[in-house]
């Protein structure tokens, strides 16, 4: 092979290897959206939203909510038994008891089971309702408020599968509970005791 056939050679298969690598980047980006079930940003409205109590409204393109008693807000669609739930959260300083949580399997009772930060006064906890009453079904971190800051943005991720449940800050894994109380139901957002901000909700299949 002389020279130039030989850098023809090395183009092509160069061109080819790109090609590749394309095909391979936009087969993962198709996947990845094929899984998504619903997303906000909270640029638009809030039509895809029911509110259930309390004041939920859109400031600088985030979902804000000041609450006192636990407020909740639901996604309006299905989203069946398996997913994930990510979201982004801030709670403001003030906050003496800062919590911010996602709400799941939020039945035509109006019971529901709810995970994520401050939740108990821990770094994340998981509770349930039941009968309209509240209790607590797992904790991660320390107490007392003590891992929660306020005017951060936290990742907060809640993984259902079956009747396995389990919360992640910032991508680390902080607690899990088994519960089959509740086995289907609406997804959404609550908060108590603070002002807080969520964005970027997004329920992922898995
Ligand atoms: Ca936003």
């Amino acid at each position: 092979m002389n020279d130039s056939k030989a850098d023809k050679y090395r183009i092509a298969r160069a061109v080819i290897a790109l090609v590749a690598v394309g095909i391979l980047i936009s087969a993962a980006i198709m996947w990845r959206n094929s899984t998504i079930i619903f997303q906000d940003d909270f640029s638009a409205d809030l039509s895809n939203w029911q509110v259930v109590n309390g004041v939920w409204a859109l400031e600088m393109q985030t979902l804000r909510c000041d609450s006192t008693a636990r407020m909740v807000v639901l996604y309006n669609g299905d989203v069946g038994s398996n997913y994930e739930i990510t979201c982004h959260a801030l709670i403001l300083g003030s906050a003496s008891k800062p919590e911010a949580q996602i709400a799941f399997r939020y039945g035509s009772d109006g019971n529901y089971y709810f995970a994520g930060l401050g939740a108990y006064g821990y770094k994340a906890a998981i509770g349930i309702f039941e009968s309209g009453a509240a209790s607590m079904l797992s904790s991660g971190g320390n107490g007392n408020y003590s891992d929660i800051n306020g005017n951060v943005w936290y990742t907060l991720k809640v993984r259902v599968k079956g009747s396995s449940f389990s919360v992640y800050v910032n991508g680390e894994f902080v607690c899990s509970t088994d519960d089959t109380t509740h086995e289907v139901g609406r997804v959404g957002l609550t908060a108590i005791y603070s002002t807080v901000y969520y964005d970027d909700f997004q329920v992922r299949r898995i």
